[in-house]
């Protein structure tokens, strides 16, 4: 628990307001327990009401989405948008649709944007929106007929200057498709930077398919380079998830030397020793949205196993969770230090639990939280928006070198703000400091009322 006076008041405040917003709560907690380490030199916060306007979102919108499915059945979800901090430029942050969405998760993922968002350098702002609605098993009509749906009521509340949603969970560049269609429709007029995400042939930008998973292996490689002078190079990896962040994470890392022996999805997961063909994977994910256990039919020599928690019992080197939040609790971090790894970087939003994250900086491993790790996705769709501003389009290579000095300086800003916070070298806590020393700083200088 934190020593300041002031924060535990603010947390306090945060669980009376809702106490069953737990995913909510476990990211606020963590950043304001970084922020004990520096908020007694800043007696402005407090003064100025800072931290509790911190925590709580600008605006929140809830609203019904009505859709047809193929049997002429008329299906209702609850979409949201959490529009967090507009204090350092317009709200951003991508759409999620899974079963499992509700106000907590969201308000969590948009808590989080805000810091990630602004250890980007870039002029974000935070926010995250989805619905419960589930894509998985839907035809391309029933998702495209939802997606007009919740474009119809979101439209009004979004904009290249206001609100610029992407992808998450369940959102992709076929949704995005439809959601811009919708948008361009309602509105008249060809707004391309409402979105990022967009395919090539409608305002979106090369590299951002690949930017989440590419972003994390750059971080990961600055952070071995400058911390262990280690690299990638010769070593095992494990990477939970096989959607857009592990495909291209696996990617990444086998182009920079290492064996990525084994990737899941929600129903189990797969290890081959011989190291992941990712063309398979490819084809199962990409080409016909299969499950996982495909793979294990296709390639000889790997196995396939029920449960996606168990890919955590095979020894690796790096561990790249890329999957979704709290997928590593504290028994499951000591079996990966137990089997010797040297560093975790976070891919996933939240995916290690709060005693993951203490077993694995107590065991002196590397750590690399996801506002910084996973940066790299937001980042390039900032470099989108930037294209759409200026109508021009860079190559893959101009976009890509980019993002590797983004996430470079992401890494060496996160490092020293770790230094100077007196705990050299937690990065958790540098994230949290560094992303929000900016956005704090904007808010004084712009009043808080
Ligand atoms: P995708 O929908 O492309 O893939 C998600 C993957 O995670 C799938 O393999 C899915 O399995 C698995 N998964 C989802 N929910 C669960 C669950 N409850 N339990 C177990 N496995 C699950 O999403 P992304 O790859 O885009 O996102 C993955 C993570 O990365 C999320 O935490 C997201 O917030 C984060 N992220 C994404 C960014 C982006 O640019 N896309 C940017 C930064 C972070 P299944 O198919 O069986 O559901
Ligand atoms: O969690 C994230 O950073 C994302 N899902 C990407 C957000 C974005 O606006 O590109």
């Amino acid at each position: 628990m934190m020593k300041s006076d002031y924060l535990r008041s603010v947390y306090s405040q945060v669980l009376a307001r809702d106490p069953d917003q737990k995913e909510f709560q476990q990211a606020v907690l963590e950043v304001l327990e970084s922020l004990d380490l520096i908020v007694g030199d800043h007696p402005e916060y407090e003064a100025n009401g800072i931290i509790e306007s911190f925590v709580e979102p600008e605006r929140i919108v809830c609203f019904r989405v009505p859709w047809t499915d193929d049997q002429g059945r008329t299906r209702v979800n609850r979409g949201y948008r959490v529009q967090f901090s507009s204090s350092i430029g317009p709200y951003k942050g991508g759409l999620r649709f899974h079963p499992t969405v509700n106000l907590s998760i969201l308000k969590f993922l948009g808590f989080e944007q805000i810091l990630k968002n602004s250890l980007t350098g870039l002029p974000l702002g935070g926010a995250k929106g989805g619905s419960d609605f589930d894509p998985k098993g839907k035809s391309d009509g029933e998702v495209m007929r939802f997606c007009q749906s919740f474009m119809t009521e979101l439209y009004r509340h979004i904009g290249q200057f206001t609100d610029v949603p992407a992808g998450d969970i369940g959102v992709g560049g076929r949704e995005i498709g439809f959601l811009f269609g919708q948008y361009r429709r309602i509105q008249a007029s060809y707004a391309a930077g409402v979105l990022t995400g967009k395919g090539l042939a409608f305002g979106g930008s090369l590299g951002r398919t690949e930017a989440t998973g590419y972003g994390l292996c750059y971080l990961t490689e600055e952070m071995l380079g400058h911390m262990r002078q280690d690299s990638f190079k010769g070593k095992t990896v494990v990477i939970s998830g096989s959607g857009n962040v592990a495909i291209f994470a696996c990617e990444k890392a086998t182009a920079l030397g290492a064996k990525v022996v084994a990737l899941s999805d929600s129903s189990g997961y797969i290890h081959d020793p011989n190291g992941i063909r990712l063309e398979v994977v490819k084809d199962i994910k990409l080409g016909h949205r299969g499950r996982i256990s495909e793979y294990a039919d296709r390639v000889p020599g790997s196995t396939c196993h029920e449960g996606f928690r168990g890919i955590w019992n095979i020894p690796c080197d790096i561990a790249l969770p890329c999957a979704t939040q709290n997928e590593i609790d504290g028994d499951m971090a000591k079996t990966i230090v137990k089997n010797g790894a040297i560093a975790v970087a976070e891919g996933a939003n939240m995916p290690c639990r709060p005693e993951a994250i203490h077993v694995f900086q107590e065991a002196g491993l590397l750590f690399a939280p996801a506002k910084a790790a996973n940066a790299g996705g937001v980042a390039t769709s900032g470099l989108e928006m930037s294209q759409n501003s200026i109508r021009s389009i860079w190559s893959f290579e101009e976009v890509d070198r980019k993002l590797q000095s983004i996430m470079a300086g992401i890494f060496h800003n996160i490092y020293d703000a770790s230094a100077a916070c007196g705990d050299k070298g937690n990065l958790a806590a540098g994230a949290n400091i560094a992303g929000f020393l900016k956005v704090a700083g904007a808010m004084l200088a712009q009043g808080t009322i």
